[in-house]
C-alpha cells in the first residue's frame, strides 16, 4: 500500500510565508481576503504520513464550507464560514510534498515509530 505525506495546518494563519501557499488560488475574487487572514497570525503546521493519508485527512477535516460539512468533522463542528474555515489539508500527495517542502526546512521534520505500529500496521 502507497505510504504518502499529508501537510495539515492549523489556521489562521500565515505568518507571511501563507503569501505562496495558496498561489493555485490567485486568480479568485476571494484570494486578497484570504490572504489578510492566512497572514493574520501564528499556524499550527503538521506533517502526517500514513496509508491513504490525504483523502483520510480530508475526510476528517470536511468539506470547504462549513455549512456543507459533515457533523463529526473539524470544520463541521467547529467552523460557520468558507473564509474563517479553521484547517487546511492539502488535496493531493504531491500537494502534500510540495507544501510539507514550503512550510519545513531540511531536518525540521521529527520522524518516529510508535511502539503500537506493529498492532496497527500489517
Ligand atoms: P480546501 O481548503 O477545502 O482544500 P480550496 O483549496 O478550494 O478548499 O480553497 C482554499 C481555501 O480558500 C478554503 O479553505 C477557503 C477559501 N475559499 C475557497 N473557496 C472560497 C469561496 N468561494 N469564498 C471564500 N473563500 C473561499
Ligand atoms: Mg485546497
Amino acid at each position: 500500500e502507497q505510504v504518502d505525506q499529508t501537510y495539515i495546518m492549523v489556521k489562521p494563519d500565515g505568518v507571511q510565508r501563507g503569501l505562496e501557499h495558496y498561489k493555485d488560488l490567485k486568480q479568485k475574487p476571494f484570494f486578497p481576503a484570504m490572504i489578510d487572514y492566512i497572514t493574520s497570525g501564528p499556524v499550527v503546521s503538521m506533517a502526517w504520513e500514513g496509508i491513504g493519508v490525504v483523502p483520510s485527512a480530508r475526510k476528517l477535516i470536511g468539506a470547504t464550507d462549513p455549512l456543507q460539512a459533515e457533523p463529526g468533522t473539524i470544520r463541521g463542528d467547529l467552523a460557520v464560514q468558507r473564509g474563517r474555515n479553521v484547517i487546511h489539508g492539502s488535496d493531493s500527495p504531491e500537494n502534500g510534498q510540495r507544501e510539507i517542502a514550503l512550510w519545513f526546512k531540511e531536518g525540521e521534520l521529527c520522524e518516529w515509530t510508535p511502539v503500537q505500529e506493529p498492532w496497527l500496521i500489517e
